[in-house]
């Protein structure tokens, strides 16, 4: 929903208006020196001028003739049927609650409050953290959705909605990129006032948001992939200032094509796995200043190159290994 929607307000620019929240995030990138085109140009652009039919996927995904679809769906289980379809697949009570009692024990232990761990590679130091990000019967079933291997690159673990408006997370990736996936794992009953994940069942099949694209937007100095991976600590990344083009953008289109948009509201143990290509967002808190206990992982496909070294987990699975931990992107 706009958040203008019933109240009469003011905006400088129709990017404002129909953004998923003013997020300092938002603010701090329309205000900035990043785009080569005026806000309100950049505010006319319609989800095509954006995105683009993606060159690479996996083969439960890719659009196929009707008689092709009809075989590969006869062969397929029911999670990877609805995973083809909608983009997402919820598992209840998954995550065993003694992992998740080890976990928050050490949290405790480490008086982090809501805070996250400070760094979105915490995993690599802290086995607590692995144990429920690879937790063995993930891993089983990563290999049914996607057909392969896929590593943990980083994990969130702040106690709060990110806020952050609608993207898809494959945006961050090159366009020969195989998709890559993200698991919201709910490490107690979440109260749904708290800014639950949200997401457009089936947009994983649409169009894919395209940083080639969204790069005509931005002055040289800001494109990707440069200004992603080289962003210095406390900058915006190239992924949170084009987030400000793409969230008014998917809003408008949800709007227009009057899309249903769904909430995850889990109770403890949980897991959604979602598609690297589903349009998806962290809303904004009803309530301020609520938990919502969760780490968000995401994954990418073991074998493609120029990512580090994924190191392989004693108790099943891979995590990534950077060059130095201290280049990582502060969570
Ligand atoms: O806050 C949320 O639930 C959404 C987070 C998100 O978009 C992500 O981790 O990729
Ligand atoms: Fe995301």
């Amino acid at each position: 929903m706009s958040i203008s929607k019933g109240i009469a307000m003011f905006f400088k620019n129709p990017l404002e208006k129909y953004a998923s929240s003013l997020s300092s995030n938002f603010l701090r990138a329309i205000n900035g020196p990043y785009f080569c085109k005026s806000l309100r140009e950049i505010s006319k652009a319609r989800y095509e001028d954006i995105a683009t039919q993606p060159e690479n996927e996996v083969y439960l995904v890719g659009k196929r003739s009707d008689r092709e679809d009809e075989m590969l769906n006869a062969t397929l289980t029911e999670d990877q049927l609805f995973y083809r379809q909608n983009g997402y697949v919820i598992k209840r009570n998954f995550i065993p609650h003694d992992l998740i009692a080890e976990y928050l024990e050490l949290r405790k232990k480490l008086n982090l409050g809501d805070a996250g761990f400070g760094t979105p590679v915490s995993y690599v130091e802290h086995p607590e953290i692995r144990r429920i990000a690879l937790f063995p019967e993930l891993v089983k079933l990563f290999r049914d959705l996607h057909g392969m291997d896929m590593g943990l690159l980083v994990t969130h673990t702040r106690h709060r909605s990110t806020e952050r408006g609608w993207h898809p997370d494959g945006y961050l990736d090159a366009a020969e990129a195989l998709p890559r996936a993200g698991v919201w794992f709910a490490l107690d009953d979440i109260d749904p006032r708290s800014g639950p994940f949200e997401y457009i069942a089936g947009s994983h099949r649409w169009k894919m948001v395209n940083n080639q694209m969204l790069n005509t937007f931005l002055k040289p100095e800001y494109r990707w992939p440069q200004a992603h991976f080289g962003a210095q600590k406390g900058e915006l990344t190239w992924g949170g200032i084009v987030e400000a083009i793409i969230d008014p953008i998917v809003m408008k289109k949800i709007e227009q094509e009057n899309l249903k948009v769904e909430s995850f509201c889990p109770t403890k143990g949980d897991v959604l796995i979602w598609h690297g290509r589903l349009i998806h967002r962290g809303a904004v808190p009803e309530v301020r200043g609520l938990s919502r206990p969760s780490i968000i992982g995401q994954y990418v496909p073991l074998h493609e190159k120029g990512r580090g070294m994924f190191m392989r987990n004693p108790e099943g699975g891979f995590f990534l290994v950077r060059p130095s931990l201290h280049d990582a992107v502060k969570f």
